[in-house]
Parts: C-alpha cells; structure tokens; sequence
C-alpha cells in the first residue's frame, strides 16, 4: 500500500460534440487500480450524458472537491481545452498527470502545458506509482512508463513499462464509484453497460490512432468476461452490454467461447461489440446472435478497392458485400462507418463509396456518426505523409475550433444538420477541391436522407428541400441563407414552441 486516503481525481475533459451514457472504461480502470493501493480516486466525466461540465463548471468542481493529484485523460481533439484546463489547476496547487491516447502519442507535450508527469500506454501498472511520484513520496525517476519534468523545467523519459502480459490480472473496473445518475435515470437498465475484453489490433491501418494498446493482440479468457458481466447484471440489473475493444472477434476460438458460455447462463442479456469485417464469419455471427448479440459495429471505411490498399485496411470491398447481409440475415443490426476524404480520392473515388453506401442501405442502419471527413491524427501514417504539404502542423493546438460541432448562426442550416459531430470539413486539412467538397456533402445528405426513410413523407421531403436550398443559398451568399432558411426556421421553432405550450 502506497498511501493513506489522498484525493485524485480522474477527469474526462470537456467536449462539445461527445455525450457519454456510461463512464469512460479507462478511468474505472484506473479508479480500481488507485482505490486497491489505498487512494481515494473519484470519477469526473464532464460530458456525462445527465451532468456535463463546462469548463468553469468542471473548475468550480474541482476547487470543491480539493483533490491532491488530478489524472486527464488526453484524446487530440479536445487536448487544447485540456491544456488550459490544465493551466488553471496548476494555479490552485494540484498535481497534475496525463494519460490516454494523445498523452502516450506525444507524452513531451503535455509536460509543456503545465501537467507534472505523463503515463505513456496502459495506465493500470503505472497510475498508482505515478501519483506517489508526483506527491514525492517516491522518485519519478524511478517510475517505468513516467515522462516527467524536473525542476528546470527539462523532460525525462523514464523506460517503457511492457504492455500488461495477462489482462485477466487487472482489476474489475470501479462500477461502484461512478455517478450513476449522472449517465442515466437511476432505473435505467443500460447503466454501467460498458466492458472492455481484449486490447491491441494487428492491423496498420494509416489513418489510426489506436496504437496505445500496441499490435499484439491481448484478450481476457473468456471466463474472466462471463464472470463480470454476470456480475454487473446480476448486480446493477443490467440487460444490455457495450463491448469497447476495437477488434473483439480477432481471436475466433475465445469468442466461441463467449458465446457458448453466455448461451449456458442463459441471462436474457443482449449485447454488441466492435470488430473487424475480417474476423466474422457465418458460424460466429449465428453463435453470437444466439448469445444475444443484437448490433455489430464494422469500420468499413470506403467502397474504393485502391483507397482500402492504400490504408492497409485488412478486408476487400467483396467481403463487406459478403459480411454485412450476413450480418442482418443473423438478426444482427450491422452498424458500418465510413471515413470521407482521403487526400488522394477524386470525385469517382467517392461515387464508388457512395455506390457501396446504396447496396449496404437495405441492410444497415445509417445514424449521424456513421461516416466522418479524414482528421489526421498524430503518430499515424496519414499525419506523417501529408502534414508538410498540407501545413496542418499540429493543428490541436491551434486557435482553429472548426473542427467541433457546427453552430447556430454560423454555418448553414444543411451542414448543422450533416456534421453534427463535428464540422471538420470546414478545417480543410486536406484542400480538398470544390468539386470533391460538393461530393462529400452528397455522400453525407445521402445518409441523411437514408436516416428519415422511416419519417412520414411530407416532413421527409419538407426537409431535404429545406436542406438543399440551404446549401445552394449558402454556396451563392452565406448571410442570405442565415437570414432566409435560418430565419425561417427561428419561425417555425417558435410556433412548435408556441402550440406545445398551449
Ligand atoms: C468508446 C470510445 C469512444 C466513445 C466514448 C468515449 C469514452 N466514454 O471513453 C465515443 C463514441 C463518445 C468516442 C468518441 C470519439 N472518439 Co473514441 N474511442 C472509444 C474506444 C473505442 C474505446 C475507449 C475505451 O473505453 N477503451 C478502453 C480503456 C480501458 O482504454 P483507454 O480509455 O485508452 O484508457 C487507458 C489508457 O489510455 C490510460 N489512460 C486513459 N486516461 C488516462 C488518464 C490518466 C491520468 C492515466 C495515468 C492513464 C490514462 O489508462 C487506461 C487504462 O489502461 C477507443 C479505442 C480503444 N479501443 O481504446 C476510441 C478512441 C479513444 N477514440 C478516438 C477518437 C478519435 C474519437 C473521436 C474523435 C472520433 C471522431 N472522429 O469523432 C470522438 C471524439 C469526439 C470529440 N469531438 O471529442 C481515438 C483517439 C485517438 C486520439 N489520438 O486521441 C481512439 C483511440 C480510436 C482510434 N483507434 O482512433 N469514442
Ligand atoms: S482494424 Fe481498426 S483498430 Fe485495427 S488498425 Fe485498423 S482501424 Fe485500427
């Protein structure tokens, strides 16, 4: 045991566009690990689904709660905000550590911006040493996997903690010490719904910026996941379960084992996971959908066969003509992602993703994350290939916010409605040209008109004209489509306001 009970907060920055309906799995992960070497973590998630914290809301919380050590998780898009979240902290006294993705792609910078130490990689081995090193309770050089900075100000690389050799050794994550309120009504049946069961993926996709876990991949046995999900449901009352591994099925004879053992339990729970198109076939897509897998989640990425090469994506356009229909006719909701404006796709490029988009349509499910426009993450091949031609040089850590959620009054009402996750078509990282912009906004109109498909006729169409009139106002004058289309529809808000109150 490394401490009587400190405070340290584990905090999920900011961010406009995410909404989390349970708690991030690396910070229960990491609340586990501190709580067992006797700290007393607690759980901040700012975009909790029912409390989200701004950032003076997140301060004053934190100027309340007076933790001794704070821990930030770093994902590249919201790291700016995190940085000045980290500036202001600094000032009230509070040791800081970094870790996740961006922290462990770039571990020197977050050193530059005011935080103490950073974990490079899996947290779980490491966050426990690293808040005593940062207390001075032992050296921070002595710490395996820290990057620090010294009193002068200069960084150290301690050496890398190995990857953790047997996952079924870590601890369950800290269910108990989330908020369970904050992420849904307490009687909500989905609560606590996440677990994770594998890390690392083989494949080198260019634009990934998956590379924390590494390319071995690490599973838990299959006894380890049954026995904890049993647990949370019989627990929390938990009927459906999110798997957040990035490529669950990878190792085919575990998760015939998953299956065959939840099919034993006989829960009535159901669940869906993430995973590769290449590592399903018809056998285990009827296994799991008698195990209760009800949704499928495939990064199919684009219809061009030379795009898939060229991102070294490990599955060919036929096997996702092959797996997807499979997929539904299992009974399994195929949800499919695409990735839009690769530098290299022209206008035909596009139309082959977009001819794939309409075979998939009577089989998967479009939703508004379904396809997103290129960003070039750091430590990926895209970003090292393309960042000198394109100046897009750390852009994180630009003044530019125009790769967030698209806002009122700002951009049209067509690209409010198409990029609700995030206007980084506005970035441009990429220069695409008009003709190729224009065709990405149909590929994005054409899953949108695909998402109203259930909504009665006239309103469909109300909407779609409504959008392409938007979007031909604003490519002729932006202001006149703010006043027109966007006044209108103040109008037509106002009304519905109006009768509903009435
Ligand atoms: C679930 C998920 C989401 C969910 C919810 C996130 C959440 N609640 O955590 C949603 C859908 C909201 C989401 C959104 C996005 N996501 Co996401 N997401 C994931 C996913 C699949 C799983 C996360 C997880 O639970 N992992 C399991 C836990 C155990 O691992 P972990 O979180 O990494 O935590 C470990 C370490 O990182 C470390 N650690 C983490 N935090 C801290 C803090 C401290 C102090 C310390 C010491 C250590 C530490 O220790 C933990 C335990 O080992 C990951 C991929 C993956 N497999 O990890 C991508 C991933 C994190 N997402 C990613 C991205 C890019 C996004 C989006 C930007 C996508 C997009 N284009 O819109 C958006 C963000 C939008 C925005 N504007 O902010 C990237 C991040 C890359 C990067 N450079 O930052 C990842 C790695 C996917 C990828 N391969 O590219 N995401
Ligand atoms: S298959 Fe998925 S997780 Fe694996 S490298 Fe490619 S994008 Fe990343």
């Amino acid at each position: 045991m490394l401490s009587d009970a400190v405070n340290v907060a584990l905090v999920y920055p900011p961010s406009r566009t995410q909404c989390h309906t349970a708690c991030p799995m690396g910070l229960q992960m990491l609340a586990a690990v501190l709580e067992n070497s006797g700290y007393r973590p607690i759980l901040l998630d700012a975009n909790a689904a029912r409390r989200r914290l701004d950032m003076e809301a997140l301060v004053a919380e934190l100027d309340r709660l007076r933790p001794a050590v704070v821990g930030l998780t770093l994902v590249t898009p919201l790291v700016r905000d995190a940085y000045r979240l980290a500036g202001r902290l600094r000032e009230r006294g509070m040791k800081l550590i970094a870790g996740g993705p961006h922290a462990t792609l770039l571990p020197e910078e977050p050193l530059e911006h005011g935080f103490d130490a950073v974990v490079a990689g899996e947290g779980e081995p490491t966050v426990a040493e690293a808040v005593a090193a940062v207390l001075g309770r032992i050296n921070l050089d002595s710490v395996a996997g820290l990057v620090w900075r010294d009193a002068a100000g200069r960084a150290h690389r301690n050496p890398p903690r190995p990857p953790v050799a047997d996952l079924d050794t870590l601890p369950r994550p800290a269910r108990h010490l989330v908020p369970a309120t904050d992420f849904g009504p307490p009687d909500d049946p989905a609560l606590h719904a996440d677990l994770f069961t594998s890390r690392g993926c083989p494949a080198r996709c260019s634009y990934c910026a998956g590379g924390l876990f590494g390319k071995r991949f690490r599973f838990r046995s299959a006894d380890s996941v049954v026995d904890e999900l049993i647990d949370v449901h019989r627990r929390y009352g938990t009927r459906h379960f999110h798997f957040v591994d990035d490529a669950m099925s990878m190792d085919r004879e575990r998760m015939r084992r998953i299956c065959r053992r939840l099919m034993d339990e006989r829960l009535g729970v159901t669940w869906n996971m993430m995973t590769r198109v290449d590592s399903v076939d018809e056998e285990l897509l009827d296994l799991s959908a008698r195990a209760g897998c009800v949704q499928i989640d495939y990064g199919v990425e684009s219809g061009c066969a030379e795009t898939l090469r060229r991102v070294h994506k490990p599955h060919s356009v036929e096997m996702v003509r092959r797996i997807i229909p499979l997929t539904r006719r299992h009974g399994i909701r195929p949800v499919v992602f695409f990735i839009l404006g690769f530098p290299w796709e022209n206008t035909s490029a596009l139309d082959e993703t977009l001819r794939l988009m309409r075979e998939l349509a009577g089989h998967v499910e479009f939703h508004p994350a379904i396809a997103s426009i290129l960003i070039p993450f750091p430590g990926t091949e895209i970003y090292e290939q393309y960042h000198q031609e394109h100046g897009f040089e750390r852009w994180w850590l630009g003044d530019d916010r125009r790769y967030d959620a698209p806002c009122d009054g700002v951009h049209a009402f067509y690209q409010r409605k198409l990029y609700r996750l995030g206007s980084v078509l506005d970035a441009d990282f990429f220069h695409y040209p008009p003709r190729v912009r224009s065709k990405i906004h149909d590929l994005f109109r054409f899953m949108y008109a695909q998402n109203l498909r259930r909504e009665p006729w006239l309103k469909r169409n109300l909407i779609l004209l409504a959008m392409d009139a938007s979007r031909a106002l604003d490519a002729l004058a932006p202001p006149l489509e703010r006043l027109l289309v966007g006044g209108s529809l103040h109008v037509v808000e106002r009304l519905r306001a109006g009768r509903q109150a009435a």
